[in-house]
């Protein structure tokens, strides 16, 4: 080992690891010197850091020094690092984009984003999981946040969406109570991210008007495939307002262009051990392939004569108004096609208020909306610690701005002029900005009187109706699915009481669902159905846009096929399925026994993308098997190639595969119960066979014979 010069903190000797060359200090740590286009490591002041490895002592084994600056300050830094996270929402994963509007809204609204075609406004969307802490797995079942700030040149505007359309409570002061009893119990602190327990059930059993947004999470819109495929709404009515001051109430939904898919809920619990970031990879890799997710713009207007005849109350979060009876008019879409640079300082830092508006849209008096427009900006200080929060660049407008706002911890922006206050005489250059009454927001003159009370609305006390239409407007699969969720959720739940309670609820919903769960959890008879508010209406007509199911994408465009090789595999049927998903639109990834691949029939190699311990088929929307004959007996020994195909088998997917899979296929048994949700590959069948039958994404039929 040579010896080389001896610095400051001893003498250094080289080493090889590998293919890097270090310098090794005296205790055989490593040490890597700038130098070579390498910057120097400063400290925050700026001040070069000779050693990085050693903090300062009084002899080799003696104490620290209080006056090692580098150390201190490291540490210090290190130690402040975290800030509070979301007290809801706290998982979540953002994106930047742009919204491109279609045409003229001017009829409708003033805000400028709306009034030329073709123009594009720059957008950053962070998606979420409510109930999570920040480390929990993207697979809850949960609602998900759809939050999109568009930097529009009136200001920002943030539309603070979930991809459910109803929410649990009708009045923001009950938010707290709902968070609580959803989160881990207090005690104990656990279950963390899912509602499988008892507070949770206790107090939505006690609170009639969460059944609809129950409906919507037992449903799998709580389990996405991917934030891609699933829709956001604004959930509740807002005003939209012209030049001339009119108001339309509008209802606001983000349509993907991808499709509607989720995941079905066995997959859910395995994709969480996994891949817990299962959401957020794939989303990472989508933009980084180019494969850029895009939602469009939806619209529902209506206007107070509409509001008067509904059957129910525009105001009111828990309800919706079907696209059946208004339609949603789509006025531009987003495109996410930029990925963050920095996750904290954008999508952790990242601050979204519900009032912040533009001129053209306002707020109604739905009390949920109310009670938001409070919390946003309260919430934002609490975690970014400054009223300066709106001056950190994914905060801050992109159109110009001017306050009279200075000072606080950590201003970046200051009035720089004379004048911080107005009225005041100071020249143009000296008095800083003025009011505009022309271009400036106007609040919608709405007439408000009545006696101060706390008193909801008898037009809000309809629990039962919408959350029957929700569930007759499901296919059957889907039914089945909903009511399997409350079997699961419910069986966690251990005070029987309280699931009797839950199943008296859902007798207000559909006898058949009651029946269901009742015979899922053991529970003998019906309980008394509870007395509803108000009797629910039964003839609702069913909203078929209400179903994933019934609005499939009918593409395999942006999914992804997992296909199992070994030594051996079949070369020209690899390169075949290649060829056929790059036409669909779709990504394929190897599984192999080895990270380093497999030689395949022709002698040439392919790397592998997973481990096949690492790349369980509930990662994949398809899986082939292209395993050679020899290679398939070998794995039809392994647990994991062995649970790759049940798992496939057992979530309904497509399985493509060849006759030198046989092996594998008779070891798991599934090779009995071959059915049409099975294509081979070689001899009659084909790829483009293959990927055209993964366009209906499961083979839902094997889940009705079973
Ligand atoms: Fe939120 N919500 N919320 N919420 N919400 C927050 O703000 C709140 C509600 C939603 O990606 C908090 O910045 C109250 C409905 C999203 O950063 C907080 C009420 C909808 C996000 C807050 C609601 C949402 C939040 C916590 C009842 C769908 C994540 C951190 C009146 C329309 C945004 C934060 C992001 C976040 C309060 C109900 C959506 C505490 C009081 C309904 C997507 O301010």
């Amino acid at each position: 080992m040579a010896k080389i010069a001896a610095g400051d903190s001893g003498e250094f000797s080289e080493a090889v690891y590998g293919d890097e060359r270090v310098r090794r200090g005296r205790g055989g740590e490593t040490h890597q010197q700038a130098g070579d286009g390498r910057p120097a490591l400063t400290t925050q002041q700026g001040v070069v850091v000779a050693d990085d490895q050693n903090s300062l002592r009084v002899g080799e084994r003696g104490p620290g020094a209080l006056e090692d600056f580098h150390f201190r300050e490291k540490i210090f830094h290190f130690d402040h690092e975290r800030i509070p996270e979301r007290v809801v929402h706290a998982r979540g994963y953002g994106a930047h984009g742009f919204f491109e509007n279609y045409g003229s809204l001017a009829e409708v609204t003033r805000a400028d984003l709306f009034q030329r075609a073709g123009e594009q406004t720059p957008a950053f969307v962070r998606f979420s999981t409510v109930a999570g802490n920040k480390g929990s797995g993207d697979l809850a079942r949960d609602v998900r946040g759809f939050a999109v700030k568009l930097y529009t040149k009136q200001g920002n505007w943030d539309l603070v969406g979930n991809n459910i359309p109803v929410f649990f409570i009708q009045d923001a002061i009950k938010f707290p109570d709902v968070i609580h009893a959803a989160k881990q119990e207090p005690d104990r602190g656990f279950p963390q991210a899912q509602t499988a327990h008892d507070n949770f059930w206790d107090f939505v059993s006690l609170m009639p008007e969460s059944t609809h947004m129950l409906m919507w999470i037992m449903s799998d819109r709580a389990i996405p495939r991917s934030f891609r495929f699933m829709e956001g709404f604004g959930v509740h009515t807002f005003r939209l307002v012209n030049a001339e001051g009119e108001s339309t109430f509008v209802k606001f939904h983000w349509k993907p262009k991808q499709g509607l898919q989720s995941v079905v809920w066995n997959e859910a619990l395995k994709i969480n051990g996994a891949d817990p970031d299962f959401h957020r990879r794939d989303l990472w890799d989508a933009i980084e392939h180019g494969d850029y997710p895009e939602w469009e713009l939806g619209l529902q207007l209506f206007d107070d004569e509409f509001a008067d005849q509904f059957g129910f109350d525009v105001l009111d979060p828990t309800k919706i108004i079907p696209e059946e009876l208004v339609p949603v008019r789509r006025v531009g879409r987003l495109v996410l096609d930029r990925l963050v640079d920095n996750f904290f300082a954008e999508t952790e830092q990242v601050a979204f208020c519900t009032q912040n508006i533009v001129p053209g849209i306002d707020f109604t008096n739905d009390p949920l909306l109310q009670g938001r427009n409070f919390s946003y900006l309260d919430t934002q200080l609490k975690r970014l610690g400054s009223p300066n929060f709106t001056q950190l660049p994914v905060n801050a407008p992109k159109c110009p701005f001017a306050t009279f706002q200075q000072d606080g911890h950590m201003a970046t922006v200051n009035p720089v002029s004379r004048a911080n206050y107005e009225p005041n005489s100071w020249s143009v250059e000296e008095g800083g900005p003025r009011e505009d009454p022309a271009s400036g927001f106007r609040t919608y003159p709405a007439a408000e009187a009545g006696p101060k009370r706390r008193l909801r609305p008898e037009s809000f006390a309809d629990h039962y109706s919408q959350a029957r239409q929700f569930y007759i407007s499901q296919t059957e699969t889907e039914r089945q699915h909903i009511g399997d969720a409350f079997v699961f959720e419910l069986s966690k739940c251990g005070r029987p009481a309280i699931r009797a309670r839950m199943v008296a609820g859902l007798r207000n919903v559909h006898d058949d669902l009651a029946r269901y769960v009742a015979d899922g959890l053991g529970l003998g008879d019906l309980p008394n159905r509870a007395e509803p508010a108000r009797e629910p209406v039964t003839d609702l007509a069913p909203s078929p846009a209400l179903s994933i199911l019934a609005n499939g994408p009918e593409s395999f465009g942006g999914r992804k096929i997992g296909v199992l090789v070994t030594d051996g595999a079949d070369a020209a049927l690899i390169a075949g399925l290649q060829a056929a998903a790059e036409q669909e639109g779709a990504l394929v990834e190897f599984v192999a026994p080895a990270i380093g691949g497999v030689e395949t029939s022709d002698g040439k190699r392919i790397e592998a993308d997973q481990q096949i311990d690492g790349g369980p088929s509930v990662l994949y929307d398809a899986v082939v098997l292209l395993a050679s004959a020899a290679g398939a007996s070998k794995l039809a020994r392994e647990p994991a190639a062995r649970d790759f195909v049940t798992d496939a088998y057992a979530h309904y997917k497509f399985i493509g595969y060849t006759g030198d899979a046989a092996p594998l296929l008779d070891a798991t048994g599934v090779s009995e119960l071959r059915d049409g949700g099975f294509i081979e590959l070689g001899g009659n069948g084909s790829a483009e066979g293959f990927l055209s039958a993964c366009r209906q994404l499961r083979f839902w039929e094997r889940e009705a014979a079973a």
